[in-house]
């Protein structure tokens, strides 16, 4: 049986934080008008060039050609984009994007008030990039496809979106709608309801993790740059934070089995460190952890 899936339309830029709550009700969406002034956005963007170029020189962080979900294979040369994780350590301008005060109350309003970060990076989406498989933040990481939202995602507009520079692309209403599988929703019918968002730099875009959506055809000959500040609701964690409290002669007596139990492993996207990196159980965060590049 057909299931009803129909996408709205974007809901048009608000500064008004009671209508951004209205349209992530109705949309599961809602576009920040001015989260950000044009100074705010400038040292951002200034810091992530540099932090870009940096990463290209030390060959470290994650490139991407955009469809790697897709299990398709690229060379080096065909990553054009760059996810610049775990902003935290790569400068003081990131740090108020944690809890920002024009965007948190709206995670708050779809996850409610006790969050932890699920993380925080840039998609530097490259000119001649592909397109990423549609999906839902909170699923298919999340094994059981759940009708509440456990998750929410802001996306800080660096530079402008438009479906010229492959603006990230979301369905509107998909919040509401009843199971799809994955493969479905990749099909062409979901993929032409996904349109790239245009949007100012400076405007932020919330949603809530039940939302389809992806990034856009990036074919402008610019860098496309997005900060992706992803919350869980706070409960999804384990009791006992075993990468802290472990101590060093125990984990010498651990097999890998029982160090991916602990959560030294990570699951899909989930649980790295820099993205989706492997966080062995030896980890320092000193020295591993990337900070501040520059090229
Ligand atoms: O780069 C984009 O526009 C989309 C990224 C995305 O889909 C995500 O962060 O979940």
């Amino acid at each position: 049986m057909e299931v009803e899936t129909k996408p709205l339309d974007y809901p048009p830029l608000t500064d008004d934080l009671e209508e951004a709550k209205n349209h992530l009700d109705e949309y599961g969406v809602c576009i920040v008008k001015d989260a950000f002034s044009p100074e705010e956005v400038d040292v951002i963007d200034k810091r992530l060039k540099e932090q870009f170029a940096g990463e290209e020189k030390h060959k470290v962080g994650t490139k991407s050609r955009g469809d790697e979900g897709y299990g398709v294979k690229s060379s080096n040369e065909e990553k054009v984009s760059r996810l610049v994780w775990n902003l935290i350590n790569k400068g003081d301008c990131f740090i108020p994007l944690i809890d920002h005060p024009k965007l948190f109350p709206l995670i708050n309003h779809i996850i409610g008030e006790h969050v932890v970060l699920c993380s925080m990076g840039a998609h530097m989406n490259g000119s001649g990039n592909e397109r990423m498989p549609l999906h839902m933040d909170q699923w298919p990481l999340v094994p059981h496809p759940l009708d509440f939202p456990v998750m929410a995602n802001t996306m800080v507009l660096v530079t402008d979106n438009s479906p010229e520079n492959g603006g990230t692309r979301l369905i509107p209403g998909s919040h509401k709608w009843p199971k799809i599988d994955y493969k479905t929703a990749n099909s062409s019918k979901y993929q032409d309801m996904a349109k790239s968002i245009t949007a100012p730099k400076g405007s932020a875009i919330v949603w809530e993790g039940r939302v389809w959506h992806g990034n856009g055809l990036n074919r402008s000959g610019e860098v496309r740059s997005n900060i992706s500040i992803a919350y869980l609701q706070s409960w999804i964690r384990p009791q006992e934070n075993s990468q802290y409290s472990v101590r060093e002669g125990v984990l010498e007596k651990l097999t890998e089995k029982q160090k991916e139990v602990l959560g030294f492993s990570p699951f899909g996207t989930l649980g790295g460190h820099d993205g989706s990196s492997v966080s062995r159980a030896e980890f320092d965060r000193n020295r591993e952890s990337i900070g501040i590049l520059k090229g």
